[in-house]
């Protein structure tokens, strides 16, 4: 059987507080040995390339430190400050510096001549997200003629967006160097074609197989998913149930609405907080009735924009709260904390709303995990962005236009009048789908596609 290696910016073997990604890809390491390599995410003063080996509950993980200089350029700035916007539709706050598309080359190859030393012939490498485009190029380069994939967990932007980008053309070049390309979505897989297709003459045929320049790329949507049964497990342990009563007791009978997303520009809260706050407005009867809690802990802080979007929700949160709170009840609790799964767990099944409206998003696991937390006797709705990668799986949720605050509004009175009957049954089809398309269904979708194995069932169909 195959080694597998995989390679992301940082490791997170060991599972537990990380969850259901880093349980997955431990799991799939403990059954086929080979290691996962990535950045300590500690600083070094000059790179010296040695490897730092550990094993961790069965799993080999090798770790290189990084110069500040790499930090800045490759970390916080190609990857957190030009591709992250740009890939999630944000040119406007998308930076394109010479000096940060060079250290990101740099850090490549720095990944590139550490591993190149690690990998035994039949080795299957698998490259994880947007930090490491072009490693699948570099390794070719050294030699490397092993299957190699690559998986996107954010979405891909279309193509005249990408466009804007000054490396675009080297850098979906370098791409074509994988075996297997990865999608969570149908329609970013679409958006990676049409550039392919239109920029650069490429072809698909009916195997899914990108025919470019004299190179063949298997395309595979794959859409990620959580370890569902897991999940149900947390939300009925004790942590999750003292806080599910902590919660419930909190809102004294009030019907709660809770957001769970790291703090980022992507995932819409300042329109989330809009779209609440014209529910106050259209439905005077309902306030008073409803919290809204949500928990963002600080991302990415070291990063301009993610300074300013953290000091533009405290504003709003104080205007609202200022403008509708009374003696006993604040409209908005807004928390910039994280918590453990288990905790998280009874929150989400302590609220009859999850509020799940990024403005694009790769995937997005709240939402799964929202719906994985239920009651199933008592379910909450869930309230979801059309432009999460998590829609195309997930119709029986309410799907939102999160720019617009007249339809969440109408969302959120939708959810707070729905009849138990209702709830129990578009929870029993998201949840149908959550339980089918787990973690350990996504991961056997793209190393089976690595393997040169048959793909399970098309994902173009879901549930
Ligand atoms: P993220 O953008 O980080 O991931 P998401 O899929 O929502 O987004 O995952 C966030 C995870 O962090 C969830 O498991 C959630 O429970 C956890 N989390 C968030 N806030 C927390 C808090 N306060 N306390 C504890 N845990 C918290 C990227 C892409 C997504 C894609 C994933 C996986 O942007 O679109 O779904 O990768 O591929």
């Amino acid at each position: 059987m195959s080694r597998l290696i995989i390679i992301s910016n940082r490791v997170s073997a060991g599972g537990g507080a990380q969850g259901g990604l880093a349980v997955a890809l431990s799991a799939a390491l403990r059954e086929k040995g080979g290691l996962w390599f990535g950045w300590s995410g500690e600083q070094t003063d000059q790179f010296n390339g040695k490897i730092n080996f550990e094993r961790t509950d069965g799993v080999v993980t090798a770790t290189i430190d990084l110069e500040q200089r790499d930090i800045d350029e490759y970390y916080n700035g190609y990857a957190n400050r030009t591709l992250w916007p740009l890939f999630h539709y944000r040119i406007d706050l998308a930076e394109y510096e010479r000096s940060f598309a060079d250290g990101y080359q740099r850090v490549n190859e720095r990944f590139a001549n550490t591993i190149v030393s690690l990998i035994d012939k039949d080795d299957l490498l698998w490259v994880q997200d947007y930090h490491l485009f072009p490693l699948g190029r570099q390794l070719r380069d050294r030699g490397i003629s092993n299957r190699i994939g690559f998986f996107l967990h954010i979405p891909w932007p279309p193509r005249r967006l990408l466009a804007t980008l000054p490396e675009a053309a080297e850098l979906v070049a370098s791409l074509l160097e994988y075996d297997v390309i990865g999608f969570q979505t149908q329609e970013w897989l679409e958006s990676f074609y049409d550039y392919a297709r239109d920029e650069m003459g490429g072809t698909l045929d009916d195997d899914g197989v990108l025919h470019v320049g004299g190179r063949k790329v298997r395309l595979i949507a794959c859409p990620i998913g959580i370890d569902a049964e897991e999940f149900s497990t947390l939300a009925n342990s004790d942590t999750a149930r003292a806080t599910f009563e902590r919660v419930r007791a909190s809102v004294a009978g009030r019907s709660l609405i809770v957001g769970v997303d790291r703090l980022d520009y992507s995932k819409g809260l300042e329109e989330r907080f809009l779209g609440y706050e014209r529910f106050l407005s259209d439905h005077p009867e309902e306030r008073k009735e409803v919290t809204l809690l949500q928990i963002a802990p600080p991302s990415r802080g070291s990063v301009e924009s993610y300074q300013r979007i953290r000091s533009t929700l405290e504003g709003l949160a104080g205007r609202i709260n200022g403008a509708h709170a009374g003696l006993d009840w604040v409209p908005i609790r807004y928390v910039n904390q994280g918590y453990s799964r288990d905790a998280l767990a009874g929150v989400y099944r302590a609220s009859r709303i999850g509020l799940v409206t990024p403005l694009r998003d790769g995937m997005n696991l709240v939402a799964k995990e929202y719906v994985a937390a239920q009651n199933p006797e008592d379910p909450g709705v869930l309230i979801l962005s059309r432009f999460a990668g998590a829609a195309e799986q997930m119709p029986d949720a309410l799907l939102v236009n999160p720019h617009s605050a007249e339809e969440m509004s109408d969302a959120l009175r939708q959810a707070l009048i729905m009849p138990r009957e209702e709830r129990i049954h578009r929870w029993r089809n998201l949840m149908a789908g959550v339980q089918k398309h787990d973690v350990m269904w996504w991961l056997k979708c793209f190393t089976s596609a690595l393997a040169l194995k048959s793909v399970p069932t098309p994902p173009t169909t879901f549930v």
